[in-house]
């Protein structure tokens, strides 16, 4: 089922994309909860962690990668955090797998 980040991927609601490759889109969040918040999201909809294949792996590495490059882009050169929220109990809202990265601040552990 398509989630709000499939419109995203298609243009069809705007955001404030950083980076699009092939496999992945990064793009700020809309509701930020550091100075620097953004999302990196594969472009295959895949729903969430939980639901990762072998097949999946070139993907999820090049998030990674993608990742890390808009971090430094974006000056967070004293660090950053990478969330990846999995289904209710991880507090995982939208349903197509997101990874959060944040910096910007000093952030406190554990997270709630
Ligand atoms: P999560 O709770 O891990 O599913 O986080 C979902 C994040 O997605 C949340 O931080 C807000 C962000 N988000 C939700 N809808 C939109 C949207 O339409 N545009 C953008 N840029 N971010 C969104």
């Amino acid at each position: 089922m398509p989630s709000i980040f499939t419109k995203i991927i298609a243009r069809e609601i705007p955001a404030d994309i950083l980076h699009e490759d092939d496999l992945c889109l990064a793009f700020r969040d809309i509701s930020p909860k550091a100075p620097t918040h953004f999302l990196v999201i594969p472009k295959k909809e895949i729903v969430s962690l939980a639901d990762l294949n072998d097949e999946d792996q070139a993907i999820i590495g090049r998030c990674v990668v993608v990742a890390s490059q808009v971090a430094a882009a974006e000056g967070l050169t004293g660090g950053y955090r990478l969330v990846c929220n999995c289904g209710d109990d991880g507090g995982q809202e939208v349903p197509h797998l997101h990874f959060h990265v944040m910096g910007g601040r000093k952030l406190t552990w554990p997270p709630g």
